[in-house]
């Protein structure tokens, strides 16, 4: 009997069981975990931002304090709220209130524009949005009035900062300080419900959310947060984004919070600031995307701060080279963790353990021993051992299908429940897995991830062009730029022409192509595809 909701496929009854069996699942809610973690951990610092720092019952508190006024407001369980914080405590805080309420935080990058924030709600069908006041020189209010007048079900906005005399926005300062009334009949979550909705990176042009339910995602960071070696004397630098997944709970903010650790708020990502704090707040583990890693290098030849405290350098979301893998002990003097992840679950970790060679050539193995991994060709027959095939996946923490997404589901996973991963590894002897590429229609641009057809339909309606194609041009800095092949009638547009039209269009800065080529026609494959192999052959 397969557990089956309406909106998304979870695990097969029998298969929670034995994940329950196993202790993979311990059925508890983040909301009680954080009550848990506030009677064991009390007084101890659990985050820091800037000059705030708040203890473990501080956290509990103030969770405890704001979801009242959320459940107030009008927030009830299974609701859906759009959440686009920079790096914050507040983000920590709202994000603990939420789930405790039963209430499903969407976890939308601070880059995101109009379209993606708005393909967000649509998809979900949010109830409210919660965002900045400015950030990044964009104003956020601006765009959540664009929002609901597009979006009658968007009933509540949550500004960070001023509202600015926006009609009927609140504000999450006052909601915190509001001393809301008990909730009269309170309707918690239970620990199979989902948690959160993460954004997939996409390859089909319309965006798919990610349902992790609370047991996955704490099976996920407790797992994370062992194999990491975490404990009360951890602290941890938030220096990507906090909404993502690598930095939600791999181990990152989740991870160090189960162990009683601290989480440190980066809310910028440059070494000098990263450095500042490492420095000041005696910080033990970090993790950075590729690009970041050379940054640090170069700044650790001019920076005199004392990293003396650095145990562990997480890098992931993109392909490390062994070149600079190599560099960061003997540079930087702490220990190196390759880490191949994905929103969607399967997280592989390097070990301790490991040997040097394994640690810089190989983005690790799989955290969790009821992982299950296939390495298979185009006709999804397992390849022999140590040859190159696509991933496939599914365990305890591996999602079995997107949110109401019914149709990508069916091409998306096998029937039997394996993630396909786009990703192309081979499989060592050892477990350990080395990522040579992918068979996905994305773009990897130093981790963040960009969906090749949604960008193609707005370049398609530029006018003039006939036909586009995104593809990835190989990149020293960032692995991958996205470059825009165009057929056009007449004169091309220039870069900033598209990256303007783009702005205009609400798409993320991060999506927009970095050169324009052209062609007379776009070249095809034998199946009558365009051929973006031939076109990367162009550059
Ligand atoms: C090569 N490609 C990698 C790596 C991810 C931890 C870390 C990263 C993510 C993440 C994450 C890679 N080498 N070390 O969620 O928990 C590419 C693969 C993968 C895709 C997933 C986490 N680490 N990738 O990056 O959902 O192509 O998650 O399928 O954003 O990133 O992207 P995303």
């Amino acid at each position: 009997m397969s557990q089956v909701t309406v909106d998304w496929p979870g695990w097969p009854a029998e298969i929670a069981e034995s994940y329950r069996a196993a202790g993979w699942w311990r059925g508890e809610t983040f909301g009680q975990q954080l009550s848990g973690w506030a009677e064991h951990f009390g007084p101890r610092t659990a985050l820091i931002d800037g000059e705030v720092r708040m203890t473990y019952a501080e956290l509990d508190a103030t969770a405890h304090r704001l979801s009242r006024a959320l459940h107030k407001l009008g927030l009830r369980r299974g609701d859906r709220v759009v959440v686009q914080l920079p790096n914050r405590a507040e983000f920590v805080v709202l994000w603990f209130a939420l789930v405790r309420l039963g209430v499903v935080p969407v976890h939308a990058m601070p880059g995101h524009r109009r379209s993606e924030v708005g393909h967000l709600i649509a998809q979900s069908h949010a109830v409210a949005y919660v965002g900045p006041d400015r950030h990044a020189r964009f104003d956020h209010r601006q765009l959540a009035a664009e929002l609901q007048a597009t979006f009658p079900h968007l009933a509540y906005v949550v500004i960070d900062g001023e509202t600015g005399g926006w009609d009927g926005f609140r504000s999450l300062r006052e909601l915190l300080q509001t001393e809301a009334a008990p909730i009269d009949h309170p309707d918690p979550p239970t620990a199979s419900d989902m948690a959160l909705l993460l954004l997939s990176g996409g390859t089909t042009g319309t965006p798919k959310l990610i349902p992790r339910t609370h047991d996955d995602y704490a099976c996920n960071a407790r797992l994370a947060a062992e194999i990491c070696e975490l404990g009360p004397g951890s602290v941890y630098l938030a220096v990507l984004p906090m909404p993502f997944n690598f930095t939600m709970s791999c181990p990152g903010i989740l991870g160090v919070l189960q162990a009683g650790g601290t989480v440190v708020v980066a809310r910028d990502p440059s070494p000098t600031t990263a450095f500042r704090l490492i420095e000041r707040e005696r910080v033990t583990i970090t993790a950075l995307n590729p690009p970041l890693v050379p940054l640090w290098l170069q700044e650790r030849t001019e920076s005199a701060a004392d990293l003396s405290s650095l145990e562990l350098l997480q890098v992931g979301a993109a392909r490390l080279s062994d070149d600079l893998a190599r560099r960061i002990r003997p540079e930087l003097g702490c220990r190196l963790q390759q880490v191949f992840g994905m929103a969607e679950g399967l997280l592989n970790l390097t070990r301790s353990e490991d040997s040097e060679e394994l640690v810089c050539t190989t983005q690790g193995r799989p955290i969790c021993p009821d992982d299950e991994v296939l390495v298979v060709d185009e006709a999804g027959a397992e390849v022999p051992a140590g040859e190159v095939g696509e991933l496939l996946t599914r365990g305890p923490y591996t999602i079995r299908g997107y949110y109401r997404a019914e149709e990508v589901n069916r091409t998306g996973f096998t029937p039997d429940g394996y993630y396909r991963t786009g990703d192309q590894v081979r499989r060592l002897p050892s477990g350990h897995l080395s990522v040579v590429g992918r068979i996905k229609d994305q773009i990897n641009r130093g981790g963040e991830k960009i969906d090749a057809t949604e960008v193609e339909g707005h370049l398609a309606a530029y006018p003039g062009v006939l036909a586009a194609a995104l593809v990835g041009a190989p990149d020293r800095d960032l692995g991958e730029r996205p470059v825009a092949f165009l057929v056009c009638a007449g004169e091309p547009p220039t870069v900033r022409a598209i990256g303007a039209f783009l702005r205009d269009r609400g798409v993320a800065a991060y999506k927009h192509p970095d050169r324009i080529g052209t062609v007379p026609a776009m070249p095809l494959t034998a199946v009558g595809k365009i051929d973006k192999r031939a076109l990367v052959g162009l550059l």
